[in-house]
């Protein structure tokens, strides 16, 4: 399929997707969404792709936000729907076979927060600013804000967050939890690549089996979770990759994992 307004690119097993409207600061609007959520479904299919990435062009904004211009007029049902859809690509992103990292370039607001928080982790430049900005246009979060903040960074931070439609900077965010690393904006692509790469360099069954039991088991009380883990742990035992594993430990060479199902 081709893209208009996010570019693809996919190179030594590591897909990239980049939000593409750089002069409306990369905002999401409906046929954005609609291509992230081809993108993903292009990269489930190829089975060359082990990890992928999530950022924006140019060096001001990761995403700005719900784009506020197709919001303006929208009607209830309008509002409704563009949110449920929404809803729906974060959870295809969530339940991606492989990883997917945010490489937040700069802004990430409102639906540009929510984006990220749906990646497997947050990695930003030290230019990055997040927030929930909703509250100032009188709305609330529509793509996950007041359900993925507050499981990301605990309720007080969500409430703060959400409440004040306050910017906190990417040094905050990893403070609070909501990013993982912050690099200078000349080393973020390389950084999350490095880290990409290496996850795409383990075994595919358990790379998936741990993604999903994470996922899954957050949402749980811990018995269920980890009755989800003793499933994710065995099925681990059915690929090539762990008996490649374990016997590489045991040989003391390093494992050549092959991604084999
Ligand atoms: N939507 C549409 N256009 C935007 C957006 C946006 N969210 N953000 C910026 N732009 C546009 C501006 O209108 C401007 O366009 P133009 O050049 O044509 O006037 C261009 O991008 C550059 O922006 P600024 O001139 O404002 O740049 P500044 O550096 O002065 O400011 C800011 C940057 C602080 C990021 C500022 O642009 C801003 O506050 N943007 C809005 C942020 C915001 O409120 N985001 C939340 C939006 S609501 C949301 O995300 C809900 C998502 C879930 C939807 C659920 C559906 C119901």
């Amino acid at each position: 399929m081709s893209y208009e307004l996010i570019l693809l690119e996919i190179s030594e097993g590591i897909a990239t997707i980049s939000i593409n409207r750089p002069k409306a600061l990369n905002a999401l609007n409906p046929q954005v969404m609609e291509e992230i959520g081809a993108a993903l479904k292009e990269i489930s299919q190829n089975k060359e792709v082990r990890a992928a990435i999530l950022t924006g062009t140019g060096d001001k904004a990761f995403v700005a936000g719900g784009d506020i211009a197709s919001m303006a007029q929208f009607t209830l049902l309008e509002a409704k729907r563009y949110s449920s859809n929404g809803h729906e690509v974060l959870f295809a992103m969530e339940n991606l076979e492989i990883p997917i990292i945010a490489a937040v370039n700069g802004f990430a607001l409102g639906g540009g927060n929510e984006i990220a928080m749906a990646c497997d982790f947050i990695y930003a430049s030290e230019n990055a600013k997040f927030g929930q900005p909703e509250i100032n246009l009188g709305i609330t979060p529509g793509f996950g804000g007041t359900q993925r903040l507050a499981r990301l960074v605990g309720k007080g931070w969500a409430r703060e967050l959400c409440l004040t439609g306050v910017m906190i900077s990417a040094q905050e965010a990893k403070e609070i939890g909501l990013v993982n690393k912050v690099f200078p904006p000349e080393a973020l692509m390389a950084e999350t690549r490095k880290t990409a790469k290496l996850i795409a360099s383990k075994g595919r069954v358990a790379v998936r089996a741990i993604k999903h039991a994470i996922n899954r088991g957050f949402d749980v009380d811990l018995r269920n979770g980890c009755a989800m883990e003793v499933d994710a742990y065995a099925i681990t035992f059915t690929s090539p990759d762990a008996k490649e594993g374990l016997t590489a430990f045991l040989e003391k060479r390093k494992p050549d994992f092959k991604g084999e199902i």
